[in-house]
């Protein structure tokens, strides 16, 4: 039997931190072995926060080498870059004319960026083009976090509206969201997610240095209570810091709580430190290391990028065909 599809990708729009890993690409790591799949780096959605166009061209390559550090295998996995794909924004163009614009306006993440970026039509445009990216590869499953899921629904909506319209073509793939930690929430604010563009102070980054992570876990955010005990609505920080202290170890929240009963903050804030620096070592050296062979890592991507060309054409020849183009 063919092997289910997975698709999914993260922007090189900053430091990759350990909400994307644990929402996100901890999940594709995983999946590479059970599924046929489709990750790659966001490059045209990085571009509606208007990047630094050296900045942008960095980040692309280093986030290539952070996939590879963290597990992703290109011989199991095909791994490219978007805009070296060009068929998503034809995709996209095409699910534009079928979106209604009070679904877009309505959706949280542009109602969010709107407020820091000003109202831009790529942001607004983001979803449709998102959905592209996913369907155009008919997928079953789109691993992703939490924020992500209202942009899903809408994935889902348009292979719909678009079946319904123009006869069947697309599936309706599924979010895949991790049920212990689909949403870390922010260090400096554990009431929002937790985000690139909020800055450093908000996450520990995959590439943060040791004496970095202990000073973030150290002056994270916790409540005047001295409990450690896992209550996300009165005790959003600590519930916060117990779910990626669980998530890391393996350990379960209750066995957590258990084991800093009667306990400080410090202590717990120190352990967790020592956890996140040991497990985020390895992935680092790995990550420094592969960066130190640049021409390779293009390579791997310039062979993804054919691959998941192969199958993103054949799509795109099923749809101008029913759509009248051809
Ligand atoms: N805080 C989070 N918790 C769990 N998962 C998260 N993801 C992002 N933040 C969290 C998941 O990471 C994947 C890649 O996200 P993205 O780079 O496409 O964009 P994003 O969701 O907008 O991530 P950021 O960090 O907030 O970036 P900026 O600030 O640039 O917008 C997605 O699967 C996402 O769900």
């Amino acid at each position: 039997m063919a092997k289910e599809i997975a698709v999914s990708g993260v922007q090189p729009s900053g430091d990759i931190h350990i909400g994307n890993y644990l929402g996100a690409i901890k999940q594709f790591v995983e999946l590479q072995d059970k599924y046929k799949t489709f990750f790659f780096i966001v490059d045209l959605h990085a571009l509606t926060e208007s990047p630094d166009p050296k900045k942008l061209r960095e980040q692309i390559i280093n986030l290539a080498a952070l996939y590879l550090a963290c597990g992703l295998d290109p011989k199991k996995t095909t791994l490219f870059i978007q805009s070296h794909v060009p068929a998503h924004v034809e995709l996209g163009w095409i699910l534009n004319t079928i979106t209604p614009l009070g679904e877009l306006q309505r959706m949280t993440q542009f109602k969010d960026k709107a407020e820091k970026h000003g109202v831009l039509a790529g942001l607004l445009n983001y979803p449709t083009l998102m959905a592209a990216d996913i369907l155009i590869y008919n997928p079953d499953v789109v691993p992703v976090g939490e924020d992500q899921v209202q942009h899903l629904e809408l994935t889902r909506a348009l292979a719909r509206k678009f079946n319904s319209q123009y006869g069947n073509t697309f599936r309706e793939p599924k979010a895949l969201l991790r049920k212990d930690v689909a949403r870390v929430m922010g260090l400096d604010d554990p009431t929002k997610k937790m985000s690139k563009s909020a800055g450093p102070n908000n996450y520990i980054a995959l590439t943060d240095e040791p004496d970095v992570i202990r000073k973030k876990i150290k002056t994270a955010v916790t409540d005047s209570g001295s409990e450690i005990k896992y209550d996300p609505q009165n005790k959003a920080g600590i519930s916060n810091l117990l779910s990626i202290y669980s998530a890391f170890s393996g350990e379960s929240i209750a066995s957590l709580e258990k084991k800093y009963a009667g306990k400080n903050y410090g202590i717990f804030k120190s352990d967790l430190a020592e956890l996140l620096v040991q497990k985020l070592s390895h992935i680092h050296e790995k990550y420094k290391s592969l960066l130190k062979n640049k021409k390779s890592l293009m390579k791997i991507l310039d062979v993804g990028a054919k691959s998941a060309s192969k199958v993103a054409e054949k799509t795109m020849e099923e749809v101008r065909k029913k759509i009248g183009l051809i």
